[in-house]
């Protein structure tokens, strides 16, 4: 890094507005050179484009040119990423936190199937966290935590009617770098958000009486500080997330039948574990169903398999 770089300003990108990227620089020492967040509407420097970078939400960045009268700046180089989600777009994420709701909208096997399965593709271990659990009887409550567990998933419970389960949220989140916060619309992402940090103020809305789902109110990612050193995004909620894999990987997306298949081999190597002699995989498992159908559709699509 040359001597020009040590001058320019470290920052975070905290969420793409058009075709601006606004910057939360790292210096604390700054603040009064800021009327309130240290946050910069930044461009990027050409020579990005020429690179290729795409620079995304959560990326870290340097800035340089820096107005701070009119807070603005100019991007002139990325780190590299430590991870990326897909979908929400994401980088350097570290915990991946599920959001379902218990109700309003109702807990759904193949829908949380499909976002634990995202993380799963990722490489990134997600934590679920349980919404909206006023709306439940403590012995439905823990009904769901057990069906979790089998599944191989811890999860913490919350509300934002009695804040139950939020100071054990607000604790592991200011133990985490980068928290994303994804999850169906309307199972309250950004209420909590709110909840947790009250000047985040993000809009939020009812969830559709006629159709029993949320009505797609965040549309952007955007990061938030959450304590020293810690950011958590929310993202728009999306209903049903793709499944990104090849069908002889696909089993291992699955903690339950990872579990059985580090115990004990099927017979075949290539064992797709539908009805083959031999298969170790116990087909009574809550979410075999679910798998077995994922998988079919994947082989009987024609759109070629991506391998991850
Ligand atoms: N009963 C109850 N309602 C909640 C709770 N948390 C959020 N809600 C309600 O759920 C509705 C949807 O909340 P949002 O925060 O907008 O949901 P979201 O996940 O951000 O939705 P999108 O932005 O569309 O992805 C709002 O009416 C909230 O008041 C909770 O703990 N209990
Ligand atoms: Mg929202
Ligand atoms: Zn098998």
């Amino acid at each position: 890094m040359n001597k020009n770089k040590i001058k320019n300003l470290r920052g975070t990108v905290v969420a793409l507005k058009a075709n601006f990227l606004i910057v939360e620089v790292d210096n604390e020492d700054l603040v009064d050179k800021f009327s309130e967040k240290n946050r910069l509407l930044c461009t990027r420097r050409s020579k990005l484009d020429y690179q290729g970078l795409f620079i995304d939400v959560g990326d870290v960045v340097f800035v340089d040119s820096i107005d701070y009268k009119n807070k603005r700046a100019v991007i002139s180089e990325v780190e590299p990423r430590k991870s990326f989600l897909k979908r929400p777009a994401v980088a350097n994420v570290t915990l991946v936190s599920i959001c379902i709701s218990v109700d309003e909208p109702v807990f759904d096997v193949a829908q949380v199937s499909r976002f634990l399965l995202t993380a799963e593709c990722a490489q990134i271990k997600p934590l679920i966290v349980l919404t909206k659990i006023d709306l439940i009887t403590k012995s439905d409550l823990l009904l769901y935590i057990n069906k979790l567990k089998c599944w191989g998933y811890d999860c913490i419970p919350v509300s934002i009617q009695n804040s139950q389960g939020i100071d054990l949220l607000i604790e592991r989140f200011r133990k985490t770098k980068l928290t994303v916060l994804a999850g169906p619309s309307g199972v309250g992402k950004s209420s909590l958000i709110n909840h947790l940090i009250p000047t985040a103020s993000i809009p939020t809305s009812c969830v559709s009486r006629k159709l029993k789902r949320g009505t797609h109110t965040t549309r952007h990612v955007e990061l938030f500080a959450i304590g020293k050193g810690s950011l958590i995004a929310d993202t728009p909620g999306f209903n049903r997330p793709e499944i990104v894999s090849a069908p002889s990987c696909f089993a291992s997306l699955f903690p339950e039948f990872r579990r059985q298949l580090t115990k004990s081999k099927c017979k075949f190597r290539n064992c797709l574990h539908r009805d083959e002699p031999g298969c170790v995989i116990d087909k009574d498992l809550e979410r075999y169903p679910f798998y077995r159908e994922s998988l079919e559709e994947m082989i009987n699509s024609h759109l070629p398999y991506q391998v991850d």
